[in-house]
This record gives C-alpha cells, structure tokens and sequence, in this order.
C-alpha cells in the first residue's frame, strides 16, 4: 500500500533525478559552445597547419615558379607536378599535358591578383591568391580535354582567362616525358 508519506519520498528522488539531468544538459550544451569557441578564435588566430607562400614580385626571377620550372614535370616516384601560375588574363601554361591513371600535384599561384582555377569535369576548384600557393591533388581516369577557366572576376579581361588540360594515355605521357623535363601543350 502506497501512503502520502510514499509519495512524497518518491516525488524527492524524482525531483532530484531530473534536476541532475537537467545540470547535465546544460554542461553538454555548455562544453559544445565551449568547444566551438575555442576552435573557432584558434583557427582565426592561428596560422593553418601548412600555408605555403610565394613572392608575386620574384615569381618570374627565382625559386620553384620560374617559368623554365612550369609546366608538368615527372617526379622520381613516378608521381607527376605539375606547376603553373595565373596572372591577368592568362595562365602559364596555357595547356597543360598530364598523363591518366597517375596521382598528380598541382601547384599554382598568382603573379598578380586574386585568379580561379577550375577543371571543369572534375572537383578541381581553387583560389589562386597572390602570395601563397594552391597545392592540390588531381587523378584522371581517362584520357581526354578539360577546359580550365578563371572562375575569380580578377579585372576587364577576365573573361578571356582559359586554359586548357590535357590529359593523354599513360604510354603516350611516358614518351613526352623522355624527351623533356617539363611538358606543357602549348603549340
Ligand atoms: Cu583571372
């Protein structure tokens, strides 16, 4: 038999029950807004884990984007970079070789302003910000043309700014790259 006494004993544990469930609620809501304050003043604060930056002033003069050093150019692991640079209203090379099936690198950047770079047919959409370089992994499965258009209003001739990929059998890149230590298709 239940007594008033019961009852009250019961509505305490009740009470007490919901009242830790109720701190706990709030501590989770507390420690995720903490979490996302932390991680969000870190990341305004801190520079990222692996920014590259380049000189848009020495770009052409010396280091890794000269422009004998553009172009696609096969590594000793058999992996491919290939490297260009944006500038107003081209890209350096204007057609890049790249050969199917094989992991490749590219590395881009600005001379000038802020350019786009986008493959069209692949998930390839970067930002080419004067200053620092775009790394990025690509893979082709098959052989065949993509467009390459600057997808970043970067002045009044930004319209004209497109380039050109090739991508070409894994054979036929081979012997291209015999002959030569950095390829691009420009005729
Ligand atoms: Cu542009």
């Amino acid at each position: 038999m239940t007594t008033e006494t019961d009852h009250g004993v019961g509505e305490a544990v009740a009470a007490r029950i919901e009242r830790r469930w109720a701190i706990l609620s709030i501590v989770i809501v507390g420690l995720l807004v903490g979490m996302a304050t932390f991680i969000g003043i870190h990341q305004a604060t801190m520079p990222q884990g692996r920014v590259e930056t380049s000189d848009p002033k020495t770009l052409h003069l010396s280091g890794e984007f000269v422009e004998s050093n553009l172009g696609t150019a096969v590594e000793a692991d058999g992996s491919v970079t290939v490297r260009a640079i944006g500038q107003q209203y081209s890209f350096t090379p204007q057609c890049i070789v790249v050969p199917a099936e094989t992991p490749i690198t590219l590395r881009a950047t600005s001379a000038d302003v802020v350019h786009g770079l986008l493959i069209e047919g692949t998930n390839i959409n970067t930002m080419l910000v004067p200053g620092y370089v775009a790394d990025l992994p690509i893979r082709f499965k098959a052989p065949g043309e993509h467009v390459m258009p600057c997808q970043e209003f970067c002045g009044i001739g930004h319209q004209g700014m497109w380039g050109k990929v090739k991508v070409v059998d894994k054979a036929a890149f081979a012997k291209l790259a015999a002959a030569r230590r950095r390829l691009t298709c420009v005729d």
